[in-house]
């Protein structure tokens, strides 16, 4: 991860174990065309792929997270055109990485942005943040989760009531209402996001990911299955070293150090 120069993204590696990826297309409020999709995943990718790398954060600029699907790049296409191509399929990607991410949000997190938010494990927000489900004033619906993802974050009645009119909320509102877990200054949010991946990339990685994937069952499926999940997990991790070492440590009273193994 981190080697690769890209036109849409930048890649870099702040501290140790922390893969920093910034959404940087400016002139268009990082709006999500295509390539920069391609990019996007191809580096969250890498970045899964890396033993070096344990968590990641996923940011745009002060002005703007994202600004949503590039609408100059949608304006045009068909139902035969998006059929064809399964437009935005590809988005759903991000959602498959086993590592934790964090999305650090500034500025606008609207339509795709909003959604490409809550494709992340943890949203942190500047505290002038602004989120929103424009679509509807485009003539279209959110169309990469933004029903679905947000109804679940939010609660049905606020959702329908942000998508339906398009209007946006604020970092704080996102904060109140459990979409963002915390608020920071905006100048302060990358270094706070990369602090808390940070403190998650030093836990062991077979626990880590077993703890994202189980709580993303929750979505998937009733409670007593996702019991079922959690348990199977839970039980498959003392079969590793990790939890060998994290138990030991503690009885020990000294710091564990964790193989991912
Ligand atoms: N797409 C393309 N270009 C954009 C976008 C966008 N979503 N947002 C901003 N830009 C461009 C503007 O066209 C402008 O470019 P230019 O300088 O060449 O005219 C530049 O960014 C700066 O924008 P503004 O001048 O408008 O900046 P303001 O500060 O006045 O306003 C706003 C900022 C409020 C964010 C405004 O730009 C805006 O309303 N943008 C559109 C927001 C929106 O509707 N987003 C939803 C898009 S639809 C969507 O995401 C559907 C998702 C479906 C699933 C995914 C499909 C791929």
């Amino acid at each position: 991860f981190g080697d690769k120069k890209y036109e849409h993204i930048l890649t870099s590696t702040p501290v140790p174990k922390v893969a920093l990826v910034t959404l940087n297309r400016p002139k268009a409020l990082n709006a999500l065309c295509t390539p920069l999709i391609k990019e996007l995943n191809e580096a969250l990718q890498a970045a899964d792929a890396d033993p070096t790398i344990g968590a990641i954060v996923l940011t745009g600029s002060e002005k703007s997270f994202a600004a949503g699907a590039d609408i100059k790049e949608m304006k045009d296409k068909t139902v035969t055109s998006v059929l064809n191509e399964n437009f935005i399929e590809e988005w759903g990607n991000m959602a498959n990485i086993k590592k934790p991410i964090i999305a650090a949000v500034n500025g606008f997190a609207l339509g795709g942005g909003c959604e490409l938010a809550m494709m992340a494990d943890i949203i942190y927000a500047g505290a002038k943040a602004k989120f929103g489900q424009p679509e509807i004033k485009l003539g279209v619906i959110p169309g990469a989760g933004g029903t679905q993802r947000l109804t679940r974050a939010i609660g049905l009645y606020r959702a329908n009531h942000y998508i339906l009119t398009g209007e946006m909320f604020t970092a704080q509102q996102a904060a109140d209402w459990g979409l963002a877990a915390k608020v920071y200054e905006p100048a302060q949010l990358v270094d706070e996001s990369v602090k808390a991946a940070a403190q998650i990339a030093s836990y062991g990685q077979l626990a880590v990911q077993a703890a994202k994937a189980s709580v993303h069952q929750s979505a998937e499926v009733g409670l007593r299955a996702g019991l079922e999940f959690e348990r199977v997990r839970f039980h498959g991790l003392f079969g590793t070293h990790d939890q060998k070492e994290g138990m030991a440590a503690f009885a020990e009273k000294r710091e564990p150090n964790f193989k991912n193994e």
